[in-house]
């Protein structure tokens, strides 16, 4: 659901004043809407949006239901792996969700964070565990708190274009690993797609059901663990042969896909990362951009707002 904000709330989480807001509002550089009163009034998504891409520091960002500090801390992905590692590891959940937060609000794309920090923080912290330096319980509650981080990541992604195209995914049936499958949802709609994953544990059958009632242009399925390699190629290839003939992309990844089983199966493209998914989709569709928001209106000064206003924010115009 949108959530709609005042400039004067804004104004507080940035530290400018509220006239400034207003000002970009009128000129097209902050989303607006009017109240029945007429009062302006801003989606969250687009704040963050405009926040990202203009550089604006965070006064306050708890206002905006942001962690306290966010924008702060650490900007890099690479050193806040050992960070995110440790937080996940004590249950930190405060810090590890601000060293999210801290790097998608400067900027760095949810396709990035989740291939260059998440994963790599998970894969790290199984490795922890096969080495019993880690208790299992450590293990489930970082995966826990993994998955509370992205759906909140989730509310504050662009709001997606009622006419994107659809796409849906989602894990097989006893295959229980819900964060790639969350992660590929999360990383298509922000390049403008309307992704949902159903989850996990889906039989095939119920896959290829959901194929025809929906009609997407792209399915991906996430494949961690296969108990029946057999049952499982027969059921694939039943299900590809549906929606490859019905004009459905099938996108496959994950860690069960061995290059000896994946040769046996038809598909429209094997991704080994996130971005190989979002790069796949873009040769599909690309979303559409308004250029006309940049530049219509008076020049403004840099001391403002910088230059670089991004296309990005179109993704949330709807
Ligand atoms: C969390 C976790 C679990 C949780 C998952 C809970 C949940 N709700 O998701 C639970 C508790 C279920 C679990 C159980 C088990 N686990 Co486990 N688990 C992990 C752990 C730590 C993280 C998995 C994860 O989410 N990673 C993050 C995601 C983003 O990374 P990824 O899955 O590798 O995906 C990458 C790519 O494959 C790709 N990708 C994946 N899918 C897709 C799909 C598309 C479309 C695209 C584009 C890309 C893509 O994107 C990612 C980019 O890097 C891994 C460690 C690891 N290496 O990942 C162990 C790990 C996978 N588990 C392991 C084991 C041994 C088990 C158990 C057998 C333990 C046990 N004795 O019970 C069971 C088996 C369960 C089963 N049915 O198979 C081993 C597997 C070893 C092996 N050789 O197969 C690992 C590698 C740990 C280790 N280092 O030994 N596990």
């Amino acid at each position: 659901m949108e959530q709609f904000i005042s400039p004067k709330l804004v104004a507080q989480a940035i530290g400018v004043s509220e006239s400034s807001i207003k000002r970009w509002c009128d000129r097209g550089l902050l989303q607006t809407v009017r109240t029945a009163g007429g009062h302006r009034r801003m989606t969250m998504n687009s704040v963050v949006e405009f926040i990202r891409s203009t550089g604006q520091l965070l006064v306050e960002p708890q206002l905006l239901g942001l962690p306290a500090d966010t924008g702060r801390g650490e900007t890099s992905l690479l050193r806040s792996r050992d960070q995110l590692t440790q937080a996940l590891i004590e249950g930190d959940e405060t810090r590890a969700r601000k060293l999210v937060f801290d790097l998608y609000m400067a900027a760095t794309p949810a396709v990035e964070i989740f291939d260059k920090l998440l994963a790599p923080t998970m894969h790290a912290i199984g490795e922890r565990w096969a080495q019993n330096s880690i208790e299992v319980y450590q293990e489930r509650r970082a995966c826990e708190i993994v998955l509370r981080i992205l759906f909140e990541l989730r509310t504050i992604l662009p709001v997606v274009r009622a006419d994107a195209p659809y796409a849906m995914g989602g894990t097989l049936s006893k295959d229980p690993y819900k964060l790639a499958t969350t992660m590929v949802e999360l990383v298509l709609r922000e390049a403008g797609w309307r992704a949902e994953s159903y989850g996990t544990d889906l039989p095939l059958c119920t896959l290829g059901a959901a194929a025809i009632h929906m009609q997407p242009r792209l399915c991906w399925i996430s494949v961690s663990c296969i108990e029946d390699v057999p049952k499982f190629q027969a059921e694939y290839a039943r299900f590809a042969e549906l929606a490859l003939n019905s004009g459905i992309a099938i996108v496959v990844g994950g860690r069960a896909l061995t290059e000896a089983i994946r040769r046996e199966m038809n598909y429209s493209a094997y991704c080994d990362t996130f971005r190989h998914i979002v790069q796949f989709a873009g040769a599909i569709y690309r979303p559409i951009v308004n250029t006309s928001i940049a530049r219509t209106s008076e020049p403004t000064s840099h001391s403002e707002v910088p230059a670089a206003f991004p296309s990005r924010d179109i993704l949330s115009a709807n």
